[in-house]
């Protein structure tokens, strides 16, 4: 806090003289330089098992013995090697953005060539361009960015700060991406239009990184929202670049809009109204030498021209993330280096340590927020955790400490599922390796959030240092296991709930729970357009109950899918998966009509059963009604509904029909089975908990039903029924009787298929546009119902 105290920033985003002139400021106040080897360069590093040391080697011929090694190696520190022909020949001066001489450079009556147009050359060309001659400017690839708005901080940046210092730092280590108050909300393809400008518009005069995109949910992660954000920048850099071709040059079109890290930029794009400056557009021209006096590039009809120049700015970027980390020679454990171990893309426990590599960190390594936070944050943590680590292995009088395997390649498919869920491989970008020929294709940091992964990292702690294997002179001491098995955006929601400090559901009573299930649904995103939504009433067997019955936007005929919602046979009507029909609709192409039943405990058992198969019977009889093909209809249901559509097939088999295509069980009650394995393992915190199961079945159906071939199908007759897929999650205390369900339909000759989806948990599967990661799960369960209906897959 005396250090903050102790310094003013002049500017929002500071310059190169002021960065510096901190780092001095801080060096001094707190005597830095004494622990300081200056103008050394490690080149190498060598574990020694028998002494638990690693053996640092120098350019200066030295060796440093020592316990740990920590790379504090920088993720933007290592520009990316020179792959322009003849640049070596000349004759006036290079200077290289990410080495910028600390005197400045003068420009002054120069004529300068930029190379590269990433943040660094945008950055730089509006202030070369005041000074210098003539500017020219070689884009392989244009950019996004917006106007940084550079000046003084402004003052309602300054509220969310002043006076509350410790809680905004606070909330920032708790935040997504290390800066408060850039909470995300509602999905930009589905706000209306003047919303959507109004907040696009504001986030472009904002200047402000983690404002792009006005804070849409999903800019990130769906195309069709990236793509309107991205119409609008392009028009911004129509409407200031005077010259239509050259605007066209400056508009990116091959990457949705942050998948390169966006630009921050003062003038960028008025500089090319600038009579002294030009633009030459390598993918048409591409360049084929560097003389001793200039640049040559090559025309598409073969002939070449070349400009002239005193200065050539190269802002051709960085080896990113790893680039500075094997530059140093580290040999592990085994005699396996650093290098190897990376060929086809970094893997590491946490982005702070590698398996083979004992007492070895890394601040802000691959796998870690680092680049897509802000830095500071990031860095503090790591700081952090690695001296609380060190300080802990002291101690406990223990000499190393390394990841192993398993948690290892839990974290790597942790990080490699929260890419997954965005747009970020659809760029050619550093972020990707993409930017260093040869280097693998792989998303290097993580994407999950700042306050996700410090949770990770503080619960690898509080759990023994789950993962690590701690060494001592006589003992060893390990807890293995995967700190994350669950979805990123799984985790998250649950995250967020725990947050709101909710009560459990069953403590509400029947009523307080279906108002409080109303509260959330009125909340959720609202899925997808569908072609025709018609509300109806059907008459079951104890009067009139309603219907919801969404048609595909396509042309007909379509077949039916008759659906029954989830919650427990005491939560829900006909609306309440409303987002999740829709989905399945669209995607399946069918007819899908959610049918209300009678709910308990003011029905009981077998009222839901009944009204289950009657609604069959009355949808087969009014398929043309309901806009179907009558004789094409297949069952789904979720949970409980999942219960009643598994029961319906197995009555109406035994009555007569209808004929049913298939059944799709999505995380189905089967059984009354409170032994089984996942109702233990997933008993709490995953919403549907062994608390809340119990209440279920306590409202619906008495002891003595339980085991009722109505209440629990797999105790029922299971042979000649309709080809069934049954869906599980992992994290679901209803896992095991889903699969149990598969399998006994299989052994008694059906077609059966089980699909478990990993690190999902019961209601995840239905949170259309919250979770991401539920969206391929929801795409089998269409691929399943087409199958069973004969409808071609979608082109
Ligand atoms: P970037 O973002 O990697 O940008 C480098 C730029 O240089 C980019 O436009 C490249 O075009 C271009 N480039 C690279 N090599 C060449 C060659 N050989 N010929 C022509 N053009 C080339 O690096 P920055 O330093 O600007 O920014 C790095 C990060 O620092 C930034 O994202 C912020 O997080 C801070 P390409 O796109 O490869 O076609």
């Amino acid at each position: 806090p005396e250090l903050e105290a102790s310094w003013e920033w002049s500017e929002k985003y500071a310059t190169q003289p002021e960065i510096l002139r901190y780092l001095d400021h801080v060096a001094t106040r707190h005597d830095l330089r004494r622990d300081v080897r200056f103008g050394t360069r490690v080149a190498g590093a060598t574990w020694n098992e028998g002494g638990h040391r690693w053996h640092v080697a120098t350019d200066a011929g030295d060796t440093v013995t020592a316990r740990h090694v920590v790379m504090a190696t920088g993720c933007l520190s290592r520009p990316k090697d020179l792959d322009i022909p003849g640049i070596e020949s000349f004759d006036g001066e290079i200077h290289t953005t990410g080495r910028w001489p600390h005197e400045g450079v003068d420009f002054t009556g120069k004529r300068v060539a930029v190379i590269g147009t990433g943040s660094s050359g945008i950055q730089s060309i509006p202030i070369i361009a005041r000074e210098c001659a003539e500017l020219t400017v070689f884009q392989r690839t244009p950019n996004f960015s917006i106007p940084a708005g550079n000046g003084p901080i402004p003052d309602h940046i300054l509220e969310r700060y002043r006076g509350r210092e410790r809680e905004y730092r606070e909330e920032a280590r708790w935040s997504g991406a290390g800066v408060p108050g850039h909470e995300r909300s509602g999905l930009a393809r589905l706000a209306p239009e003047d919303e959507r400008a109004a907040r696009f518009e504001a986030s472009w005069n904002q200047g402000e990184l983690l404002a792009i995109g006005g804070g849409f949910a999903d800019i990130g992660s769906n195309e069709e929202s990236n793509a309107l954000l991205a119409d609008f920048v392009r028009d911004k850099i129509r409407s200031i670049v005077d010259d239509p071709a050259t605007a066209e040059l400056l508009c990116p079109t091959d990457h949705p809009i942050g998948t390169k890290r966006p630009c921050l930029d003062s003038g960028y794009y008025e500089t090319y109204n600038l009579p002294h400056v030009d633009l030459v557009d390598l993918r048409t021209t591409p360049i084929s030498a560097v003389t001793a006096t200039g640049i040559q590039t090559t025309d598409p009809d073969g002939a070449t021209t070349e400009r002239p120049f005193d200065v050539i700015v190269l802002a051709t970027g960085f080896d990113a993330m790893t680039g500075a980390i094997v530059a140093v020679d580290i040999e592990g454990r085994d005699g396996t280096t650093l290098k190897q171990k990376w060929a086809d893309g970094p893997l590491t426990y946490l982005g702070l340590t590698v398996t083979g590599f004992p007492n070895f960190f890394t601040v802000t390594g691959p796998g870690s927020p680092s680049v897509l936070s802000n830095m500071a944050v990031s860095i503090e943590q790591h700081v952090e955790w690695i001296s609380d680590c060190l300080s802990y292995l002291r101690d406990e009088g223990l000499t190393s400490i390394e990841a192993t395997p398993t948690a290892e390649a839990g974290w790597v498919q942790h990080v490699n599922d929260a890419a997954d869920m965005t747009l970020y491989h659809k760029a050619n970008s550093w972020y990707m390796g993409a930017n260093v020929p040869g280097k693998p294709r792989v998303f290097l940091p993580f994407v999950g959030g700042v306050g996700a992964y410090r949770a990770a990292c503080d619960e690898v702690v509080a759990r023994d240092y789950l993962g690590f294997r701690l060494r001592g002179d006589d003992e060893e001491r390990c807890n293995d296991g995967v700190i994350r098995r669950i979805q990123p955006d799984v985790n998250l929601v649950l995250m967020a709930m725990e947050q709101l400090g909710l009560p459990p559901l069953e403590s509400l009573g029947p009523d307080g729970a279906r108002e409080f299930m109303a509260l959330s649904a009125a909340q959720r995103p609202p899925g997808p357009e569908v072609g025709e939504v018609v509300d109806g009433t059907w008459p079951g067997p104890a009067g009139e109950l309603a219907y919801r019955c969404y048609r595909p936007p396509t042309e007909g005929p379509h077949p039916l899918v008759v659906y029954f919602h989830g919650g427990g046979w005491v939560l829900g009507h006909q609306e309440s998966d409303d987002p999740f029909c829709r989905d399945l609709c669209v995607r399946s192409d069918a007819v899908v009509v959610s049918f209300d039943y009678r709910h308990a405990p003011e029905a009981r058992f077998p009222a839901a059963a009944e009204d289950a198969v009657a609604a069959v019977r009355w949808a087969a009889d009014h398929a043309a009604d309901l806009g179907a093909e009558p004789g094409r209809l297949a069952l789904a249901g979720w949970s409980a509904g999942g219960n009643l559509a598994a029961v319906a097939c197995q009555v109406l088999r035994d009555t007569g029909g209808p004929a049913i295509a298939g059944q799709l069980l999505i995380t189905p009650v089967t059984d009354h089975d409170p032994a089984s394995p996942s109702l233990a393992e997933n008993a709490e915190g995953y919403v549907l908990t062994r608390s809340l199961m119990e209440w279920f079945w306590d409202n619906y159906a008495d002891e003595a039903d339980r085991t009722d071939p109505r209440a629990a199908p797999i105790r029922g007759d299971l042979t000649n029924l309709p080809p069934a897929v049954v869906i599980t999650c992992e994290f679901d205390p209803l896992r095991d009787q889903g699969k149990a369900y598969a399998e006994a339909l299989a052994a008694a000759g059906n077609q059966a298929e089980h699909k478990p989806m990993r690190g999902q948990i019961h209601t995840s599967l239905h949170a259309v546009d919250v979770v991401i990661t539920g969206a391929p799960a929801r795409a089998e369960m269409a691929a399943a119902i087409r199958r069973f209906l004969g409808v071609p897959a979608p082109v």
